[in-house]
């Protein structure tokens, strides 16, 4: 499998977390969002809407949309679940992933604030305005739903595509500055999931396009060569 992802892209980084979970191979394929690769011709192919991330089957065939990538991962890697096997349960799980994926994320993407620039003028105190409003509507509900089951994860005891998209998402407020004291619960199920080897393995840092990961490889590549090989 290819993944293509853009370490700091928290639509990717569901998927990476999804995939270290499951215990999945993949190679990583970087596209860089600050260089419009993701609208560029050899991507636009793999993903019509131009945005990552995109998964290649072995098989060739081509999956966008981080959650129907997930659902079809739970399809066809059943073990470990990240979803529950009761109907009211699953159906809370996706509520809660619904949240993020549809009422957070795409209001707080880069090609909409990018718009909200060039058409309407924002600066970056305006913009940082807006992902405050947006995000603190989401994580406010997110809160709720979260402390409703009072476990270690979203949705109690178990991880979860609720936990997988949450993490992400957390990353990004942080990213951003956002106040995060009024979300004990995410906070503390951010903590939780973050010994977990699979989520530390998915972080943006770990990634090879990320400043970390190229300081990784050139350190690689100068012991090489120092070593003559
Ligand atoms: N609904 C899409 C959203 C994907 C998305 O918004 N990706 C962002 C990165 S997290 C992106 O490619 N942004 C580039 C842009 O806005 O041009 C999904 O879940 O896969």
């Amino acid at each position: 499998m290819q993944l293509y992802s853009y370490f700091r892209s928290s639509a990717a980084y569901r998927l990476r977390i999804a995939l270290e979970l499951k215990g999945l191979d993949y190679d990583y394929s970087a596209v860089n969002l600050l260089k419009s690769e993701q609208a560029e011709d050899h991507y636009r192919p793999l993903n019509p809407i131009g945005l990552v991330p995109a998964l290649q089957l072995d098989s060739h065939d081509v999956l966008s949309q981080s959650v129907a990538i997930l659902e079809w991962l739970e399809e066809q890697y059943p073990s470990p679940a990240l979803l529950p096997t009761d109907a009211m349960a699953r159906a809370r799980v996706r509520a809660f992933v619904n949240v993020i994926a549809c009422d957070i994320h795409p209001i707080c993407n880069l090609s909409v604030t990018q718009y909200l620039k060039s058409e309407f003028g924002a600066d970056q105190s305006a913009v940082l305005n807006w992902y405050r409003r947006w995000m603190s509507r989401g994580f406010g509900a997110l809160e709720t739903l979260a402390t409703a089951t009072q476990g270690a994860f979203c949705m109690g005891e178990s991880v979860s595509l609720a936990d997988v998209c949450l993490i992400p998402q957390l990353y990004n407020a942080n990213r951003f500055g956002i106040e995060l004291e009024p979300y004990p619960t995410l906070t503390a199920i951010n903590t939780h999931c973050l010994t977990l080897e699979a989520f530390q393995r998915a972080a943006p840092e770990q990634q090879p396009d990320s400043p970390e990961g190229h300081a990784r490889v050139n350190d690689r590549q100068s012991k090489l060569h120092r070593d003559g090989q």
